[in-house]
């Protein structure tokens, strides 16, 4: 397989001259070619075959140890001008961009064989679809954008047809995280990366692609590229409304995305569209469509278990290739949270001793395609994509935050989203469990400069009078032990009745100065054991705290300089001057 598109021959030809790979392969996309590769791996020792009696076509692949997540502090946006990228992101101009990691590409590929991978974002047939191609020297890398992408012939035919491509280069080069750089050029819709072979570093079409580079593209042509999920909610009259929700990375976006609902709630359910990635379009009629451009799952495993995530449980047991978990005696895959089996050997590989840190690396990751999920959309598929009628932000918050609140308008709404805030987590390396701003969930993805993107947003509302509703929830809020006053995962269907009962004005909620509550008795908490002491805990706005908190998102939001919309600021004064009054 070659292509007939010249730009893209010769991009291959001239990467291949510099990088010197032993072998080039056009990935096709096809099941006998993710089969060939599988067994190539397990036969070169990078996957392991599981338990093929309890995990059919289930494998594991141990990272290197200084290789286990995102590295932020080496993603690099390079736009020409430094306002451009801003305070939000690491720059550098592309001149210098390329030249340090064109440095390290020289004979990158050397003896290996350099996959070159055709990939769509998005359904197909979509209008609202991207294309891309990824070269890699790493055939963990085209298994997995195998099961995360629609990647091969067909992906092929469209970037011929479109001539337009974003290009992503990768190599793992010696893996040396000294050597490691994640570069986005967003002016010349291009990528590379170098140095490591995990997740997000590594499978360009997902967070380099659909979100930084994306979120470019979607300024200029006026839609959004954003770190959300989408999910379908049916109410027992069998009304769906869809709902995307942007929460900072392992805050329980996937699980929200598969929630089962509890057997206290008859007759509603779930449809799950995608569970990290949302590209929103308004349509010709004004109504706010979202499609998943990715199409599969890179979920984080541990904690999964039918309690907390049944969906996803039942899914990764066939057909998922694991990254960095544990393995019991019989060779089936083990996590922290598993609540079944016993672990006996570590995510590095050595026998387990408690002494000695978890089994499973805490991001240790499944990938799955999203067609295993059993509560997969039919309408993911659609072209189309679906219309969004509330948009939901949320956080990891100790305290502060209550349970869910809603915006007054859609400006007050991206003024909430510009002030999340939320714990991190392992999904990254460096400190985990700081509170750290991380507006609308993007501080890690965001291409450009967070002012620009603020404007961006409250540009929606000069266009269409149709925009869905925001709200803001905090599943994480704790009493003084530090327990979690609310039940979570599938409970929170409670919350989201509460969400579409707002949206199709069912219910009145109670005016304050950080946006509309719920009345405690329009939370269902029926067969829940929660006090009305809690529920009234959860709902509470401490108005000394969300002073010094609107104070806070102030000197954040101003730190922005002069680009920021002084629409977000004139809001933010409003709310501190109402809590003040
Ligand atoms: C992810 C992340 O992997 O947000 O989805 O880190
Ligand atoms: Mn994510």
């Amino acid at each position: 397989m070659t292509t007939s598109l010249p730009t893209l021959r010769d991009w291959v030809q001239s990467v291949a001259a510099i990088t010197l790979p032993e072998n080039v392969h056009w990935c096709d996309g096809s099941d006998s070619e993710y089969k060939m590769l599988i067994q190539m791996m397990t036969k070169s020792g990078s996957l392991i075959e599981l338990n093929q009696k309890e995990y059919p076509d289930c494998y594991l692949h141990r990272s290197d140890p200084s290789d286990v997540a995102r590295v932020e502090h080496l993603t690099f946006i390079c736009t020409t001008k430094q306002e451009d990228a801003g305070p939000n992101n690491h720059w550098m101009s592309p001149e210098k961009g390329h030249k340090k990691i064109d440095n390290l590409f020289k004979k990158a590929m050397a003896g290996r064989t350099m996959y070159v991978i055709p990939y769509c974002m998005g359904p197909i047939d979509s209008p609202y679809s991207r294309l891309g191609v990824e070269i890699t020297d790493s055939a963990y890398v085209v298994i997995n954008m195998k099961l995360m992408t629609r990647m091969g012939r067909e992906a092929l035919k469209r970037i011929e047809l479109e001539k337009t491509f974003v290009k992503g280069l990768h190599s793992i080069g010696d893996l040396n995280p000294k050597k490691r750089f994640i570069m986005h050029f967003p002016e010349e819709l291009s990528i590379k990366s170098i140095g490591s072979g995990y997740g997000g570093n590594a499978l360009l079409g997902k967070k380099c692609h659909a979100l930084r580079i994306a979120s470019w593209q979607a300024r200029q042509e006026g839609w959004l590229a954003e770190h959300m999920l989408i999910v379908g909610i049916e109410k027992p009259n069998g009304d769906i409304h869809y709902i995307a929700c942007a929460f900072p990375s392992a805050c329980g976006k996937t699980n929200l995305a598969m929630l089962i609902p509890p057997a206290s709630q008859p007759g509603w359910k779930i449809w799950t569209l995608g569970d990290d990635i949302a590209w929103l379009h308004l349509d010709e009629f004004g109504q706010m469509r979202a499609i998943n451009p990715e199409a599969g799952y890179f979920g984080v495993v541990p904690g999964t278990n039918p309690k907390t995530n049944r969906n996803a449980y039942d899914m990764i047991q066939s057909e998922t290739i694991f990254t960095n978990v544990g393995l019991t005696k019989d060779n089936q895959p083990w996590w922290e949270d598993k609540k079944t089996g016993q672990p006996d050997i570590n995510w590095l590989g050595k026998k387990y001793d408690k002494g000695e840190g978890p089994a499973a690396h805490p991001n240790s990751r499944f990938t799955v395609s999203a067609k295993n999920n059993a509560s997969y959309s039919r309408l993911a598929e659609s072209p189309e994509g679906v219309p969004i009628s509330a948009i939901v932000f949320g956080g990891r918050r100790k305290k502060l935050a209550p349970l869910v609140y809603e915006a007054k308008s859609w400006q007050h709404g991206v003024l909430i989203g510009a002030s999340v805030a939320s714990e991190t987590t392992a999904a990254a390396i460096g400190d985990v469990g700081v509170i750290r701003r991380d507006p609308m969930a993007m501080k890690p993805f965001c291409g450009y400069n967070f002012a620009d993107y603020w404007q961006h947003w409250l540009s929606f509302s000069d266009r269409t009078k149709k925009l869905p509703k925001i709200f803001h929830v905090n599943w994480f809020r704790q009493d003084k032990l530090g327990k979690f006053l609310w039940p979570g995962f599938g409970e929170n269907l409670r919350v989201l009745s509460w969400i579409i009962d707002r949206c199709e004005n069912q219910v009145d909620a109670q005016d304050t100065a950080i946006g509309y509550l719920p009345h405690t008795k329009d939370i269902n908490t029926d067969d829940l054991e929660i006090s009305n002491e809690t529920m009234k805990e959860l709902l509470s706005v401490k108005k000394e705290s969300w002073i010094d908190e609107m104070k806070s998102v102030g000197k954040y939001l101003q730190s922005y300089g002069e680009r920021l919309p002084n629409a977000l600021l004139k809001n933010q004064e409003e709310v501190l001057k109402m809590l003040m009054d």
